[in-house]
């Protein structure tokens, strides 16, 4: 059987064969799925991370290790999402516009999937008028919004300006977040919550709908 260490290296490869090998093993292996998410995909996209921050990777290296990434997660993520099939609420969740990050907020539809809750999830590149067709059309419960360039995180506070100009604000709770969020800048915006992690989004989800 693969281990999580070799997972973690297959990731920082950006070998998407390899990775999906690996995965399949671990599963087989009866490995928990959160854990082949979080101490092997995961654990990889952090070394991709502080790598390509130093500068000892570039964006066509970075893309492959995203598509490992997503590779792994799509294999685990009918495991994770099957565990809960109850129907707790509904959450419509996207990318900003202008940003392009997407494993963040897969992840956290994933987990919210698996915690019980409808996702909507309606991509990357999400204009704010985007957002409101969405919200016209599926009436959810919660809005998620995920940046992860400081140069996007604007368009959360346009988003969250334009549901109020189209009377929806108080029909949605509004969560935000992505790694150049904080609480104080989720605060500055108006939106209603934070979340650092895709488990502690799931729980505000649930804790503002009541499930
Ligand atoms: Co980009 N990138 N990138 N990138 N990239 C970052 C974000 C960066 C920090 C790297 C760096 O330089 N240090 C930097 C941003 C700097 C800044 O703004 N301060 C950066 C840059 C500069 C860029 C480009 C501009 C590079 C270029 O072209 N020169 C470009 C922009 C493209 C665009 O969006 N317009 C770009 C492109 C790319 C790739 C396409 C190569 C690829 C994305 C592929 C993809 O997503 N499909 C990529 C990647 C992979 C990264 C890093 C390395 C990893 C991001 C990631 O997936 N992390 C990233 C460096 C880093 O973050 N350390 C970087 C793993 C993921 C699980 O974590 O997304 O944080 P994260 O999600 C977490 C939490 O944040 C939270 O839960 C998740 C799970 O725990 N969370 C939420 C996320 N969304 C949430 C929503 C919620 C709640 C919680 O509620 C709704």
């Amino acid at each position: 059987m693969s281990t999580l260490k070799n997972l973690t290296q297959s990731v920082i490869e950006g070998n998407v064969e390899q990775v999906k090998d690996q995965v399949r093993s671990l599963i087989a292996g009866g490995v928990n799925p959160v854990e082949i998410v979080n101490q092997g995909l995961i654990a990889g996209m952090n070394v991709v991370g502080a790598r390509f921050k130093a500068g000892d990777m570039y964006v066509p290296e970075v893309l492959m290790c995203a598509r490992s990434m997503g590779a792994g997660l799509e294999l685990v993520k009918p495991l994770i999402a099957e565990k809960d099939v109850q129907n707790k609420g509904k959450v419509v969740i996207g990318t900003v516009k202008a940003d392009l990050h997407d494993i963040g907020k897969n992840l956290v539809s994933m987990m919210m999937q698996s915690g019980g809750l409808e996702v909507i999830d309606i991509g990357i590149d999400v204009s704010p008028e985007k957002f409101i067709e969405a919200v016209r059309e599926h009436k959810p419960d919660v809005v998620g919004m995920s940046a992860l360039l400081t140069t996007t995180m604007p368009a959360m506070k346009d988003t969250i300006e334009l549901l109020e100009e189209e009377g929806l604000r108080d029909k949605v709770k509004v969560i935000v977040g992505g790694a150049p969020v904080s609480q104080e800048f989720a605060t500055s915006i108006g939106a209603d919550g934070y979340a650092p992690d895709a488990a502690t989004a799931t729980d505000l989800c649930k804790e503002y709908i009541g499930a």
